[in-house]
């Protein structure tokens, strides 16, 4: 009897359960009261979610509509938020018949200070990899249930850095000059070989392996103090095949294809101006699949488009943030990623925001940018993007297969962009190997490129590592080791000048004097810029501001150069003193108005 009664108890509670309404997540987590998206779309996870209706204890928040997805285990309502609504806890109640459920909705005020400060060619940027840049915290380093096998693969497992040893090297790089930071993704990836964090699992989490939410809004906030701005990796077009929408997709047309059978990638970024492209290469680009474990997010889908939208505003109104570096920009639906920079830029107007667009050929890149000149049929709303086309040309330098004129070349046709001041120079990346791996030894050639992109226009970005003179190797693992110093059991802490060997200091210091002469002189962030077809591989340009003028001279040649500077020589008019800021070395320009430059070397002469 005992047990008939155990049994009858065990079906009418699993009847009972199995009608019950549960919420199990709300996306967002929270919304708050002032923000121009104002009318929120509510993602809700949990069971017997179809046909609800849903009301908030508090009137004034309207539900708009509310929305049955094809599975059941998710809802969408719309609810709009009056502007003046004071912040609170407010009840959220879910019905249907004589079942209900209720859960809380905070509706959080705005939070003042040092906030979206945006990012601009008066900043230096650094790029770190979170998980390979310094462990703070060894205690998070591996947890149960996340994936760690990747282990096995060399150069691919994870190391163990995060969010904690970032905030414990801020005062390195602060020290070091960098006024921004470019971190590669925080939000959980708990998938297989996902240390890089472009595979999320949960759009809304940082992964417990670098630290926490918490632990992120405060790494941006000591950053902000010691004047350091936060740049967010974002990415749109893609998650982790590992997420647990894969198990359950709130509705089929969630993705582009399925598991089993999508587009693969196509890197064709020239199709959307191609005046000949048809609309089928247009499709393969923006729904193929980036890799076969990043599935394709159906961007056409407006339920995707809300999540997107609404993902992107909470993390830079959660955190502050000053800025978004938006990943493979061309592979996410165009239509729809310009107007998510669109929303982005007028709910925070001080922001910046960085595309990835990842080609070296300017006409291609600059029809990219927000209020291109160039024929488009949609205006991607980008501020600012990557240049590929300059990092190409500095890197062909350095290995020799190029030369000063190639690096002209590609600055001579910076006409083609609506503001080449918002782009995002570099020399490496951590997608590409280390300009001293392609240096091969030759390290005068990489202080050469550095100069002048730290003297041309744009945004520099420099890559962890490469400062303190990382080599690395070919291919992701080795161009991604860890910062050494950063991880338990080196043998050297290479953020310490008293631990780095005399290269190592030596191009340090090299980097820090020019990060520190590029932002002491307006001349090179936003003064005017004239410069000159090289010759016999001598490039030179003058930079400019109102109260200074600065004459850079790149010599590509392994032999000393002779140089005739008698054609421009309305150039320096009465100033001919040459004092270098970067050497020590003087120069007055005599009557022939002819100078040599030494092998292999560079100059930022100022005129007086
Ligand atoms: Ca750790
Ligand atoms: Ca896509």
């Amino acid at each position: 009897m005992k047990k008939f009664c155990l049994l009858i108890f065990f079906l009418f509670n699993q009847f009972v359960f199995s009608q019950n309404i549960i919420v199990n997540k709300i996306e967002p987590p929270n919304w708050w009261t002032g923000m121009k998206w104002n009318n929120v779309q509510l993602m809700i996870y949990g069971e017997n979610l179809n046909g609800v209706k849903a009301k908030f204890s508090d009137s004034r928040i309207k539900i708009k509509k509310i929305y049955d997805a094809e599975n059941e285990l998710y809802s969408f309502i719309d609810i709009q938020i009056p502007k003046n609504l004071p912040a609170g806890d407010y009840q959220l109640t879910l019905s249907k018949g004589s079942l209900s459920t209720s859960t809380t909705f905070p509706i959080l005020k705005r939070e003042k200070g040092i906030r979206h400060q945006g990012f601009s060619n008066n900043d230096v940027i650094y790029l770190l990899m979170p998980d390979r840049f310094a462990n703070g915290d060894v205690s998070n380093d591996s947890i149960p249930g996340y994936y760690d096998s990747m282990q096995k693969i060399p150069n691919e497992w994870r190391f163990g850095g995060d969010i904690k040893g970032m905030i414990d090297k801020l005062d390195y790089l602060k020290d070091f000059g960098i006024t921004a930071i470019w971190a590669t993704p925080l939000v959980e990836n708990n998938t297989f070989r996902s240390y890089h964090g472009y595979s999320a699992t949960d759009f809304y989490k940082i992964d417990p392996r670098l630290g926490s939410n918490e632990l992120y809004k405060m790494y941006v906030e000591e950053a902000h103090k010691r004047g350091i701005k936060i740049i967010l990796d974002h990415v749109a077009n893609h998650f982790s095949d590992h997420h647990p929408w894969m198990k359950n997709l709130p509705m089929k047309s969630w993705i582009n294809g399925s598991l089993e059978n999508h587009l693969p990638a196509n890197h064709n970024k020239m199709v959307f101006t191609d005046i000949y492209a048809d609309s089928s290469t247009i499709k393969h680009v923006e729904q193929g699949w980036f890799v076969k474990d990043m599935v394709d997010f159906n961007q056409e889908n407006p339920f995707v488009q809300n999540y997107i939208i609404q993902n992107t505003i909470w993390w830079v109104e959660y955190n502050g943030l000053d800025g978004i570096r938006e990943d493979t920009q061309p592979y996410n639906n165009q239509k729809f990623i310009s107007r998510w920079a669109k929303i982005i830029m007028e709910e925070f107007p001080t922001l910046n925001i960085v595309g990835e667009v990842w080609t070296g050929e300017s006409d291609f890149l600059a029809a990219y940018q927000k209020n291109t000149f160039l024929k488009k049929n949609f205006n991607t709303n980008l501020p600012s993007l990557t240049d590929f086309g300059l990092r190409d040309a500095l890197i062909d330098f350095v290995t020799g297969k190029g030369n000063m004129y190639e690096i002209f070349n590609v600055i001579a046709k910076d006409f083609l962009f609506t503001d080449p001041n918002q782009l995002v120079t570099f020399v490496d990346n951590h997608d590409l190997e280390r300009i001293l791996f392609y240096a091969n030894g030759n390290i005068e050639r990489a202080k050469v490129a550095y100069t002048i992109m730290m003297t041309t226009r744009g945004i520099p970005c420099i890559f962890y590592g490469s400062e303190i003179g990382m080599v690395g190797g070919r291919g992701h693992g080795v161009l991604r080791a860890p910062f050494p110093g950063g991880f338990t059991g080196d043998t050297r802490d290479l953020f310490k000048k008293s631990d780095r060997n005399l290269y190592e200091n030596s191009f340090y210091n090299f980097l820090k004097k020019l990060i520190d002469i590029r932002l002491n002189n307006k001349a090179f962030t936003s003064g005017k810029m004239i410069h000159y077809p090289p010759v016999a591989n001598v490039y030179y340009f003058f930079r400019e501001d109102a109260n200074k003028k600065f004459f850079v001279i790149a010599n590509g040649n392994e032999k000393e150069s002779s140089v005739d500077l008698s054609l421009i020589k309305h150039q320096f008019d009465k100033k001919t003193n040459l004092n270098s800021i970067l050497t020590d070395n003087k120069i007055i320009i005599g009557n022939d108005y002819k100078i040599n430059v030494k092998p292999m070397s560079v100059e930022i002469y100022l005129l007086e």
